[in-house]
């Protein structure tokens, strides 16, 4: 399989989590990039359904070895959780490792992110409120504590003495909020150091160890291109880079290892959060859709607004990867479909556009131009190959594989290992 990276073509949410399970198989090292506990991976193995938020989905693999790169943000206190919860259902955690220049989550910027958020009222971008814009913000004003610093006690101590400072300044002035006992959060973060030393490594260097063994990388996405805070509908985004490129500067490799990106993509859209969504969907339609493929946050339980399949996302979501091929996921949510649309292209300002616009001004003005398709109104559960496939779904994956210029390579129709077809 040589080095894949896998991202969401979309919004977040896309099914990377059973995309990459699916993969690991083959995968010798899974990585983790950008992001930190925002992201929710759902991997259902049998008849048990794991929920991972920072660790990745190939933990699942025994062989497996599983890196947090430095592109990602760490809370501590929830990665304890996760590995405590996957040694109670008897998977061995021993392979996680933990990149030491990965910034840190801290308790302010949890409090911080909630209190903005408030504070920006109508102007919210309806985050997670798990601090990670805070974390990516203290890492690029230079202030971040960073896995090394919380390996250090006397350097974590002196760093933090001062940060609570400041940060307790602007808790308690800007937002009215009570300040944070510097000792306490210091011996609370000193514990959690102890309980991922084991874990903490250069992940840099043991990638590039993996590399000269010719292993089987994966670089695992999370959240969706859509989100990326550089290439995204900003300021609705992210604070990282979920896009394919940042698997370079989120693990420290260079773009010439990786071999292919593959995008996931649901059969249709959705969206959690605010910010400009041109298929979305409010009468009974989109309750159908959300029912039908329970679009719930797997991290905060929010539902999730849902519409039709968005091609000029998709098409952009190619060009900004350089997808080599798709994914499509939840194709059976659609099986009820009388008919179906697909945006081929949106109205602007009378115009139409064919390409996603850059500006999100111009993005938040754009409207759908939709074609309609027919249903299948049949299940597809059962469906293990392309031939079981009824023909209006094969013609529908037919047409955005066109529409997009790009492959579909695996179709996935089930939250489970089996229902999933892959293309030869
Ligand atoms: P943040 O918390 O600063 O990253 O939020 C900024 C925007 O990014 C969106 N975002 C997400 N969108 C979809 N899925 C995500 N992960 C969870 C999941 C979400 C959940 O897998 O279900 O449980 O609610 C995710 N993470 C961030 C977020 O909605 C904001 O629009
Ligand atoms: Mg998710």
């Amino acid at each position: 399989m040589a080095n894949v990276v896998v991202i969401g073509a979309q919004w977040g949410d896309e099914g990377k989590g059973k995309i990459t399970d699916l993969l690991s198989k083959s995968a010798d090292v899974v990585v983790r990039y950008q992001g930190g506990v925002n992201a929710g991976h759902t991997v259902v193995v049998k008849d048990q359904t794991f929920k991972l938020h920072l660790i990745p989905s190939g933990i699942l693999y025994p062989e497996t070895e599983c890196i947090i790169g430095c592109g990602t943000v760490i809370d501590p206190k929830v990665l304890i959780e996760e590995l405590d919860q996957l040694i109670s259902l008897n998977i061995s955690t021993d392979n996680l490792l933990i990149s030491e220049t990965a910034h840190v989550t801290m308790p302010y910027h949890r409090l911080i992110d909630r209190a903005s958020e408030e504070h920006r009222g109508t102007h919210k971008i309806g985050t997670t409120g798990r601090g990670i814009g805070p974390t990516y913000a203290d890492k690029s004003e230079r202030t971040g504590i960073r896995v090394v610093d919380l390996m250090d006690a006397d350097t974590l101590r002196k760093q933090l003495h001062w940060t609570i400072n400041y940060k307790n300044g602007i808790l308690e002035k800007l937002y009215g909020l009570p300040p944070l006992d510097v000792e306490a959060v210091t011996a609370e973060y000193l514990e959690y150091a102890d309980r991922l030393r084991p874990h903490v490594v250069d992940s840099s260097l043991k990638i590039y160890d993996a590399i000269r063994r010719k292993r089987n990388i994966l670089f695992e996405g999370a959240q969706g291109t859509l989100l990326d805070l550089d290439h995204g509908t900003y300021p609705y985004v992210t604070s990282s880079n979920p896009v394919a490129g940042g698997a370079c500067v989120g693990t420290g490799i260079g773009p010439t290892v990786i071999d292919r990106v593959i995008g996931v993509a649901k059969a249709y859209t959705t969206r959690v959060g605010e910010g400009p969504f041109p298929t979305e969907l409010h009468g009974e339609v989109g309750t159908l859709l959300c029912d039908r493929g329970a679009e719930f946050g797997t991290t905060t339980g929010r539902q999730r607004r849902c519409g039709w399949f968005d091609a000029v996302i998709g098409r952009y979501a190619v060009r900004i990867n350089g997808l080599d091929c798709l994914a499509i996921t939840k194709l059976d949510v659609l099986d009820e479909m009388e008919e179906i649309q697909v945006c081929v292209a949106y109205e602007l300002d009378g115009q139409r556009c064919e390409d996603f616009p850059s500006n999100s001004r111009l993005f938040a003005r754009c409207k759908p131009i939709y074609k309609t398709v027919p249903g299948w109104k049949r299940s597809t559960e059962e469906c293990k190959s392309l031939e079981d496939l009824p023909s209006q779904a094969l013609d529908y994956l037919k047409f955005l594989a066109e529409l997009m210029d790009v492959p579909i390579a695996i179709v996935s129709l089930g939250a489970s290992r089996d229902q999933t077809i892959i293309v030869e």
